[in-house]
């Protein structure tokens, strides 16, 4: 059962000037295959889900301890989005995480340092054995048809402090995303396609920060079409799952300290635009 409205503009919508909030992201406990088919995957429309995550050993066991222990060693790199992207290891990182929250570090960026993209499939192809591909989108067909050297790069576990921010962006390539969150909450703002025009170039699917073009603090006299945009919200918790279709603009924060899995897939009804993307990118075509 839908537990929040989302398609009605609310009373909240404010009279000063900016983004309006048009509602929640809807929200199941545990839905059916064919539910989520016919009310989500055909229309295009984001939802949370929980139960997808109850059968999965990373439930319980992606933990920053566990990471700690196993994969201090395992290097990675950090803070992509913001300035310069710095590489360590998994243990620095956690250290680093320790001092950040101890008050030890200054962060001089609109995010702390934040370990959003560890690609980990091909370093520790064990880890995807803690958890199963929802059944829901079982009809991946990266990952049953394509070939594995095309793989964009979509499947990360992302580690971070309370604070850290993804800047407004579209996912690669016209693909779907799920993301799930094992420890933390966090904070995700959705913007549909059709509103494209009014979301700037500089935050579609591209490197770098944009001081201003935050959703929920924007600067409007810098970026004033971000006035026009509509957005949908909704906080993520432990066990729960987001699915978002194709090129919706997504800005997420973290409400405390953060463990997700980002996965992006394709499936019969964006295969298309996938194909277009994947056949710009290999021609040297910037694709956002
Ligand atoms: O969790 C975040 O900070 C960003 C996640 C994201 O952009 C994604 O999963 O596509
Ligand atoms: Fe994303």
């Amino acid at each position: 059962m839908v537990t929040s409205a989302s398609t009605t503009a609310n009373a909240t919508a404010s009279a000063t000037k900016g983004p309006v909030r048009l509602g929640d992201i809807d929200r199941h406990a545990t839905i059916s295959a064919r539910d989520f088919h016919h009310e989500y995957y055909k229309k295009k429309k984001p939802v949370i889900l929980g139960g997808i995550q109850d059968s999965w050993k990373a439930r319980d066991l992606w933990t920053f301890d566990y990471f700690r222990a196993n994969y201090g060693a395992t290097k990675v790199v950090c803070g992509r989005q913001f300035d310069k992207s710095v590489k360590t290891t998994v243990g620095e990182y956690l250290d680093w995480m320790d001092d950040h929250r101890a008050g030890r570090v200054q962060d001089a960026h609109r995010s702390p340092l934040y370990l959003e993209g560890w690609y980990f499939r091909r370093q520790h192809p064990e880890l995807a054995t803690h958890y199963s591909m929802p059944r829901m989108y079982a009809d991946d067909l990266w990952e049953r048809c394509l070939p594995r050297k095309w793989d964009p790069k979509g499947t990360a576990l992302l580690l971070g402090p309370k604070g850290t921010f993804t800047k407004l962006h579209w996912d690669l390539m016209s693909t779907h995303s799920w993301n799930a969150q094992l420890v933390g909450v966090k904070r995700w703002v959705l913007i549909s396609h059709d509103q494209t025009d009014d979301v700037y170039i500089e935050t579609r699917q591209g490197p770098g920060y944009f001081p201003g073009t935050d959703i929920l603090a924007p600067d409007l006299d810098k970026y004033p079409r971000l006035a026009n945009l509509r957005y949908f919200v909704g906080d993520v918790h432990p066990g729960e799952t987001i699915f978002f279709p194709q090129r919706w603009f997504h800005e997420v924060t973290a409400l405390s300290d953060s463990i997700s899995l980002t996965h992006n897939y394709v499936s019969a009804n964006n295969f298309l635009p996938v194909m277009g993307s994947v056949l710009l990118n290999r021609l040297g075509k910037k694709n956002i």
